[in-house]
């Protein structure tokens, strides 16, 4: 409690972030209901008119929910290397449901995309895996992002980390000619591997054409809002703060979220980019530790949080949510305790899920 006071206090919005929000962020009442226990889930997808979640676990495994009951639909734990920031990262669903997308860490320490085919019945075909893209991640084993989504505009976003260690020692993230320390932007190909989209922001200049936004240390989770299509990305600090970036729908792309010139809105290893997009919310380490970007909240079952974004702290313990960060933030009243909040999940009708890497998969519902 206390630490969640201090961050409250302590925070820094930097510029106001339209979320559209139509009711009083203040009155939302929620509560947590279980839907699963599983083995540190990290990554929750949905797909089109199918009921079930289906959630990624670290050690390799994708388990199909239905009425809190879990079924393996695939297990790549001998593919993987698993543990600490390591493990399978994320999943989702091509929009016509038949094929699904994986991020992992490869047995070499790569971040590693592969797509298998899905049946209608809510099985991986076999003998359907294709590698999309590897990101080589040398050295060290954290900051390896990997939350994967597909955007409005119907390309496939990856997260990267800036490849580990602390200070981003090999200057990636400021570099345009290295994948890590970004959020890139691919579109996947039948029979594996990708094509770039042709209004990338580093096509036909210098820097890697897969590259959509850059300056980013662990992006760890960030989302789509899907009402209005912006971007929200929590990237996780070094030593002081942790930060919330924005990017409206409106952009072609090309942001410099100011890694590692800058930590939060401070200069780090300085001097301030140009061209830097300062985080639309910024909090500092004290009791907090490591930011868990959410969702914009476009379901229907919790009037007074529609239009918020809800994110978390690894360290708080506490759910957070804000329409605009210098006004209304707030802790949500659910009894969440010290979780270890590892990610959020959003299903087919807006509603959100919280992942404790302790295992245990929520629904946020209405307080009764
Ligand atoms: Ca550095
Ligand atoms: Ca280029
Ligand atoms: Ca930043």
């Amino acid at each position: 409690v206390r630490a969640r006071f201090i961050l409250l206090v302590l925070g820094v919005a930097v510029a106001a972030a339209p979320t559209s929000a139509t009711a009083a962020l203040a009155d939302a009442e929620v509560v947590l209901t279980p839907v699963a226990t599983l083995s540190s889930p990290v990554a929750l997808a949905t797909r089109p008119n199918d009921p079930a979640l289906y959630i990624a676990e670290q050690e390799g495994l994708v388990q199909r929910v239905v009425d809190r009951q879990a079924t393996k639909i695939l297990d790549i734990s001998e593919r993987i290397t698993s543990g600490g920031e390591q493990g399978l990262l994320g999943l989702t669903f091509a929009a016509d449901g038949n094929t699904l997308y994986v991020s992992f860490t490869d047995r070499r320490g790569s971040l590693a995309v592969k797509a298998y085919g899905f049946s209608e019945a809510g099985k991986v075909k076999r003998r359907s895996g294709r590698n999309i893209i590897k990101v080589a991640h040398p050295g060290e084993t954290n900051h390896n992002g990997g939350n994967i989504a597909f955007g409005p505009d119907g390309h496939l976003y990856i997260g990267t980390g800036d490849g580990g260690g602390g200070g981003d020692p090999g200057e990636n993230a400021q570099d345009l000619e290295s994948l890590l320390g970004k959020i890139l932007r691919i579109d996947p190909t039948r029979r594996g591997g990708y094509s770039i989209p042709a209004g990338n922001p580093f096509v036909g200049q210098p820097g890697r054409d897969e590259i959509w936004a850059y300056g980013l240390r662990n992006p760890w989770r960030w989302s789509f809002d899907r009402l209005t299509g912006d971007l929200w990305i929590g990237d996780v600090g070094q030593n002081h703060w942790e930060e919330i970036d924005f990017q409206p729908a409106s952009s072609n792309g090309g942001e410099d979220y100011g890694w590692d010139n800058m930590e939060g809105t401070e200069e780090f290893e300085g001097p301030v980019p140009p061209n830097h997009t300062p985080p639309v919310f910024a909090y500092p380490h004290n009791g907090a530790c490591s930011v868990t970007g959410g969702y914009v909240y476009r379901g229907s079952n919790i009037p007074n949080l529609q239009g918020a974004y809800v994110f978390g702290d690894f360290c708080v313990g506490e759910l957070l949510a804000f329409t605009d960060p210098a006004s209304d933030l707030r802790a949500l009243n659910a009894n969440v305790g010290q979780f270890h909040l590892a990610s959020f999940g959003e299903d087919e009708s807006g509603e959100l899920y919280v992942l404790s890497l302790g295992g245990g998969v929520f629904r946020i519902d209405p307080a009764p």
